[in-house]
Parts: C-alpha cells; structure tokens; sequence
C-alpha cells in the first residue's frame, strides 16, 4: 500500500486546480448560484480555525451545487481597512499599506492551503485605491441624493489619548488602548440617514429566507414603536416639554417628568433652577456613561429633580415634578418622557427611591383592588400593597382616568391622544449612521469644502440653489469630487498618530487639505475624516461581479448585465455579531443603489445563516493573551487539510458553539486512512460484476442522508454518517466499484483533495469535483427491516424486527412467538394489522 501522504496530495491537487481553474465562475452561463462568506479582516494573527469552520461549510454547498450542475461564484477578498492595522503602524511607523499586504499574503497561502473552491481570479482588496474608489462614488451618490449630511454628534473621546475611539474601542467605558476615561465629546460628523430606510429594511425582511435569530435581531435593533408625541406645559414658562409615549392610555397616571441630561431644554430652564449646580454636577457625571450602562436592567436609577420647574399635565392640568435622569436618553423619541411609575418598570423603580406618588390606572382584568381614584390616595387611602409594590404593564380596564374610567386601555390610546391635543407617531430605534472617524486608514471622504460655494448657497434665491445637489443645500460649501478624479488617493504620511485636536492624521498634511474647488476653482480644503470600516464591505458581493475591478468605468449601470445575472446572493454565511451593523448597512446600501437603478434586485441576500464560535478548551475565548490560539498551519501540516476540515464540521452542531479539543482531529484522520487503504489497496484488485446489496442500500442511504444534510447545515451528522459506511465498507473484503466512486463523490466537497487522489488513481481522467452528485434509489433507500409494534388490546407489549412488506400471516406468526406467554391467558379474537408497523391482537 502507498502511504497517505496528505502533504503530497494536497499540493498537488491545488496546483492542478488553479492551473486549469476548475472553480472559476463564468459569466452568462445559465443556472447561476452564488454562494457568500463574510471576507476576512487580514489580521497580523493569521488564519483563525472559527473562519475556516465557516468557510468550510460554504465550501461543502458551493462544491455540492457545481455538482448538481450549477454555475457557482465561490468569492474571496479582503476587508483591510481597520483599526488593528493603523494601531500597529502606529506602534511600528510600518506604513498600513505594508502590513495589510504582508497579512493578506498569509491569510491567502492559508486559505489556500485548505483547499477551498474559491474564484481567486475576483480576489478583491477594501483598501485598493480601484476598489474604494467605487466606496467614494457611492459615498457621493448618497450625499447627492440628500442622504449624507454633516451634523454634531457625540463621539467617545479618551481623556489621556487625547483621541476619538470606535465603540468597538470603549470597553466598560474605558480606552480598550490605555484604561483610561472615556467621555462624550460633541464633533461635527457625517451621517448617512439609514433612518430613511427603517420602514423598507422592515418590510423587506418579510421577503427574505434568514434563519430566524437574524431577522429578530434586525427588528429589535430598528426597533419600530407606535405611539404619540404630547407636550405638557411648564409653569411660569412660555416652553413645553415633548414626549414620546408608547402608552398614551397611561395619561392620567404621569406623577413625575424626566429629560435626559443632553436635553437642551435644561439650559433654556437654568435661571428658574434653584438647585441649578447640583443638577449640572450630574449632567458631567452622566457624560461620562455609555448607552448602555445608562439602561442596563436592574440598575441603580439616579437622577435629579429640577427645583422651582413644574410641569403640568394636559390631562388632569395638576402640577407635576420634573427630573433629569439618566435612564431617559437624549438620542430617543424627544429625549424626554412622561413618567407613570405605575405601569412602567423604570419609572416604578425611580419613583419607589425617590418617593415620587404612584397612581395607577390600568386595572387588569384579574384584579380589583385598585383605588378607584386619585383623591383617594391622596387622602391616604394608599393603593393594595400588592399593586404598590409591583406595577403592572399590561392592558386593562382604564381606573383614575375620569371620562375614560371603564374604557379598555386599548380603545383609550387613541382616545387620550385625541382629548390633549396629541400626535400618533411611529418612532425608531435605529439611529442615523455616524460615517466619519478621525483617523488614517480608511477611504478619504470624497468632499471638498469651498468657502465661495458656501457664500453662493447661502445668499441666493431658491431659483438658482436649482443647480445644486441636494446634498450641497443640505451642506452649504460642501462640493463633491467629480468622478473623473476618483479615487481621493490617501496621501502617503510618516506619523499616523491623531492629532491633538481629536482631528484625523490627514489634517496635518497641508498640500494634500489644500485644494481647488472642483465647483468655482476658488481654495477649498478637502474633508479629512475617513469612512468607517463597515464602507468597504457594504457593497463588496458586487465588487466581486465586477470583475478586474480596474478594468470598469463609471457609471455603475455599466455593470448592470452583470450585476443582474448574478444578484441576488444565493446563500449568505456569516457571524450572528454582524447580523445588526455589517448586514444592516449592506442591506440599506444595496437598497438605496436599487433605489438609484443601478442594481437589479432591492434585497441582496436571499438566504442567510450563521455559525457558532468556537471556543478554547475549558470554554473560553481564543486570544493571544491565553496562549490557545490554534495555528490552522501546523495542523495542515501535521494532518493535512482534508482532515482539518473534517474535523471543523464534526465539532458540533454548525450553528451552536463548538468547544475545540485538540485530539479531536485524530477521528477524521483515522476515517481518512482508512478511506486512503481502502481506495488505494481494496478497489484496484477486484475484478468487475462485485455486488453487496447491503452496501448498495446503505450507500443510497447516505446518499439522502448527506444530500438532506448539507441542506441543513447539519454538517457534524453528515460527517458521521460517512464514517458509518467507511466501517461497513471496512468490514468487507472490497466494496464494489460503483459503489465506492459514489462515496468518493459524496465525500469530495467535504475532503477534496483526498478524494480527487483516489479518482485519479481509478483511471478517471475528469477531476472529481466536476462530477455529477449522486441521486438516490428510493427503494434502496427503505430499510429491508423494521420494527413491528406487537399491541394486545391496544396497549404495546412487544417490539420485534420483521422485513419490510412482510405479510400478516407471518407477522401475526413472529408476533405470536414473541408475546406468547400474554396471549396465552385469553382467546384471540380480532387481530388488526398494519403493514409495516404494528400487529394488535384484541382477547
Ligand atoms: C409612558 C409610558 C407608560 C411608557 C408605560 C411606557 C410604559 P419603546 O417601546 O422602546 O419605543 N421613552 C421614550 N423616550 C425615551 C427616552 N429618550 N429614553 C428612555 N425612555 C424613553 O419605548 C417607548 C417608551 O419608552 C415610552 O413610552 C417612554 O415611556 C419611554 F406604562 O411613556 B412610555
Ligand atoms: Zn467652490
């Protein structure tokens, strides 16, 4: 027998592959499928082994498909702009361009050494000035279309690093770099309002096939609620206070009003605020948290009470306190709410600490024993303890309402809405999408900002402001870099580090800010933010279409045969922690280009699904600091691909999370010896005419298994359901040859290389993975037995094997013998029979 040298065979088939390109996708050629992953972020770590699980797996279905006779886009590139690389060169003065190319270089060997099928020939990089000069076109095509705008917005500023951080960099509220404070800071950024989207991103989920986790995260993160907005007066002023309620029934129960510390209404209040100083020392303090430590559950609730502010309530005109705490947040609703401790959780909280009244005035249908009204309470009737202690958020009958008691809280909402002068409102949680970041690596905002086209924006009538976009009206003296002067190259630097003013590296660079007005030809100075990173991977499954992205020319609809033929995305892959930013944003890109006819389909994604992490030994994460990083190469080395791959799908079910065990890699490599002794020595010697029916029915078996399988994503049990017949074939002298050249095709997506090896070796000329996948006999696929279900009287007594079709003659003999000593007490008078399950005797 020949060694199984996987090291051989592995290097050889991959060279054979790429030389006659095997999985390159054609153009036009009917029966397309295109089959997506998330494209890496070249770290300096290399290769992680939780990518190659997933990539593993879309490996499986994009081979399968090309099988079943499909036109398959299999793609890969580089999502290469980040915060790791530019930190890096920060640290190393090596220029970010260097290290994305040396860390691509790894992660493409590596990739490559795995064997998958992708189309390298459409290999795409973020960072190429060829690919984001497209991200910059479609940048403009926002800002034309009104859909980019400059606003100020908070961003988190680290205290001693004297920069703005991503929120990916905010851990606990402190710089992730330093440990240092992080606090709010107020900056002048741009914005794309995906908030216009947030009614077509919902309906579009309705059409769309994700696994089900995906589209509920989509749905609570732009987060639709149905309610109105009411203003209540304020004492002795001439302002309101908004608010946005989601439960406008609950009216008459308001004891208290809070706004959230950015609300600007608080300076507008400071010379009636008699405790003005207590009330700005916790505006600071409140700066100084995060979203989500403002409202997180269970939380202690902080807040102060304006002193000498009244409020008055538009439905019972009493006069109300009004607080400012933390819990209410300013970038929500009005940044201001009306408080009813009684029937929201939050509220309850606040207004036990603060002994703030609690009027309730939702009775719910179990329940009596409400006060029936306000001046009961307040006489000291009190409310039951039972309702004083707990507050109730559901709906009910309407109580301490006047004109609205005995009323469903339902029928109520529009009701009380209607009676103070309120306005029915749907508001979202999703908030317009923050596209700046001060830093270097990412694409240059591609805008000029002109001081003349400013002045000529602002002094003229509206007849002449016709020429412009909308974006330059919304943005008086921004000008958009014509497409001819695409891309707005990122100037080479030595210092990459941000600037003391929180201001992009870029700003520092004179001649490159410096510029003409592509508009008047007056100076202008060119934006020196750059775009996020989630830019480039927005619109990357239609960078791969293109092509030799270089070889493509403005505008986008020339690229629309192409884009038509091969959108949507036939099956998407990825992480459930992109499921709210990367493919939100992918889907609000691709929309609005849909919008602007430049591609054929709204939705971009026709399937999507996800995978687990996998974790280190004991459960816990993978990261340097541990030291349980697992290093893909070595064990393609000592292993071989085939057997890691295997491996990444036997770990555990695809969509949970898989603990990795480094001997479990020994399994798969046992089964792949033993397919290496049993192709290389069995096959080859036996003559022709071999039959085993046994095997014939267990391989169509297998074959519906796995077929159903892959479908599934249930990799860890095709897996193992291919180790079962290796063992049945082991078992046996040799199985016959079609038999086996099946198996081998079956097992050829999951391990390719070893497969093709021991095709070739049966004297097949065409490689293995253009081979048509195996269909299944339906009536080997029947098992030959099956258990018959012995009942007396209806009750089960026995269970025995029986062959299939077996008549009631002999499965009354067989169940007979197997319940005899029952039957004996009494006589049989009916029997009931059904094939192929059960026999009933009734005595
Ligand atoms: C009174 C009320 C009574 C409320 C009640 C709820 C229950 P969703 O459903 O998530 O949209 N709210 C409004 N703006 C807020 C802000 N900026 N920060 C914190 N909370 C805010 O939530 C809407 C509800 O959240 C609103 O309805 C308001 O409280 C609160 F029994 O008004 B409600
Ligand atoms: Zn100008």
């Amino acid at each position: 027998m020949k060694k199984y040298d996987h090291k051989k065979i592995e290097k050889k088939w991959q060279a054979v592959w790429e030389k006659e390109r095997i999985y390159q996708a054609k153009d036009f050629k009917d029966k397309k499928y295109y089959a997506l992953i998330e494209f890496p972020y070249p770290s300096g770590d290399g290769l992680h082994v939780g990518h190659i699980r997933s990539y593993t797996a879309m490996d499986i279905v994009a081979r399968k498909r090309r099988m079943e006779g499909y036109n398959v886009l299999y793609p890969i590139g580089w999502d290469a702009f980040g915060l790791p690389t530019e930190n890096y060169a920060i640290k190393t003065g090596i220029h970010p361009k260097e290290v994305t190319k040396k860390n691509t270089d790894t992660f493409r060997r590596q990739l490559k050494s795995l064997g998958f099928s992708f189309d390298w020939n459409r290999e795409v990089n973020t960072t190429d000035p060829e690919y984001y000069k497209w991200t910059q076109w479609m940048f403009i095509q926002f800002f034309k279309h009104g859909l980019a705008y400059k606003a100020n917005t908070p961003i988190n500023w680290c205290l001693s690093c004297k920069i703005g951080l991503a929120n990916e960099e905010v851990v606990n509220g402190r710089c992730e770099r330093c440990g240092g404070e992080v606090e709010k800071r107020n900056k002048d950024q741009w914005l794309i309002r995906i908030t216009k989207y947030a009614e077509k991103l919902l309906e579009g989920l309705k059409k769309v096939d994700y696994i089900p986790q995906a589209k509920i995260q989509q749905e609570n993160w732009i987060g639709k609620s149905e309610g109105a907005e009411i203003e209540f007066g304020i004492k002795n002023h001439e302002s309101s206070i908004k608010v946005f309620t989601t439960r406008p029934d609950t009216l008459f129960g308001v004891t208290y009003m809070v706004l959230a510390p950015e609300h600007s209404l608080i300076q507008n209040l400071e010379s009636g605020i008699e405790n003005s100083e207590e009330v700005k020392k916790y505006i600071e303090a409140a700066k100084r948290k995060t979203e989500t430590e403002r409202t997180a559950e269970g939380k202690d609730k902080t807040g102060v009470e304006l002193k000498g502010i009244k409020a008055i309530s538009p439905a019972t005109k009493k006069e109300i306190s009004v607080w400012v705490a933390d819990y209410v947040l300013g970038t929500y609703g009005t940044g201001a709410i009306m408080a009813v401790p009684a029937h929201d959780k939050r509220d309850h909280e606040f207004a036990k600490k603060f002994n703030i009244p609690i009027v309730p005035v939702i009775e719910p249908p179990s329940l009596s024993s409400f006060p029936r009204n306000a001046e009961d309470i307040a006489a000291g009737a009190g409310p039951d303890i039972k309702v004083k202690s707990e507050c109730y958020p559901g709906e009910g009958i309407m109580i301490n309402s006047g004109k609205f008691n005995g009323m469903s809280s339902v029928k109520a909402q529009a009701a009380i809405t209607k009676f103070v002068g309120g306005v029915p409102k749907v508001r979202y949680k999703l908030r317009d999408w923050v596209f700046s970041r001060q830093r270097y690596w990412g694409e240059p905002i591609p805008l000029v900002f002109c001081r003349k086209c400013e002045e000529r924006i602002k002094n003229q009538g509206p007849r002449v402001k016709e020429k412009f976009f909308k974006g330059e009206l919304l943005n008086p003296g921004w000008v958009p870099v014509p497409d001819d002067r695409l891309p707005v190259k990122l100037p080479n630097i030595k210092n990459y580090q941000p600037t003391d003013t929180g201001e992009s590296p870029l700003a520092a660079i004179a001649d490159w800010v410096n510029t003409t007005c592509p508009k008047c030809n007056g100076p202008a100075k060119r934006e020196t933010d750059v775009m996020p990173n989630w830019a480039g991977s927005s619109w990357y499954f239609l960078a791969y279409l293109m092509k030799r992205i270089s070889d493509f020319q403005f505008p986008v609809s020339n690229y629309k045969k192409v884009f038509k033929y091969w959108m949507p995305v036939d099956w998407y892959n990825g992480g459930m922690e992109h499921t709210t930013l990367h493919l939100l944003y992918s889907r609000f890109w691709n929309m609005f280009l849909y919008d602007i006819g430049a591609v054929p389909v709204a939705e971009p994604y026709k399937k999507r699904t996800s995978h687990g992490f996998i974790l280190g030994e004991g459960n816990v994460k993978m990261s340097k600091s541990r030291g349980n990083v697992i290093n893909p190469d070595s064990l393609v080395e000592e292993f071989g691909a085939d057997a890691l791959r295997l491996y990444e799908m036997f770990l555990g079910p695809f969509d949970q999370m898989a603990t990795w065990n480094p001997r479990g890699i020994l399994g798969p490599e046992r089964f792949l010896k033993r397919v290496w002794e049993i192709g290389d020595t069995r096959i080859k010697d036996q003559g022709s005419g071999n039959r085993d029916e046994e095997l014939e029915r267990l391989l169509h078996q297998t074959i519906k298994k796995i077929s159903e399988d892959i479908e599934n994503m249930s990799f860890n049990t095709a897996v193992s359901v291919l180790m079962i017949f290796i063992n049945a074939c082991y078992e046996k002298p040799a199985p016959p040859l079609e038999v086996w050249k099946d198996f081998l095709v079956m097992l050829a997506p999951f391990a390719p290389h070893i497969t093709e090896e021991l095709w070739e070796s049966l004297g097949e000329k065409e490689s293995i993975h253009v081979q048509p996948w195996p269909k299944y006999n339906s009536r080997l696929v029947q098992e030959k037995t099956f258990e018959l279900v012995i009942q007396i009287n209806g009750k089960i007594r026995g269970k025995v094997q029986a062959e299939t079709d077996i008549n009631e003659d002999a499965a009354r003999a067989l169940a007979e013998k197997e319940v005899n000593r029952l039957l004996s007490a009494g006589k049989i008078k009916k029997v009931i029979f059904v094939k192929n399950r059960l026999i009933n005797f009734i005595i």
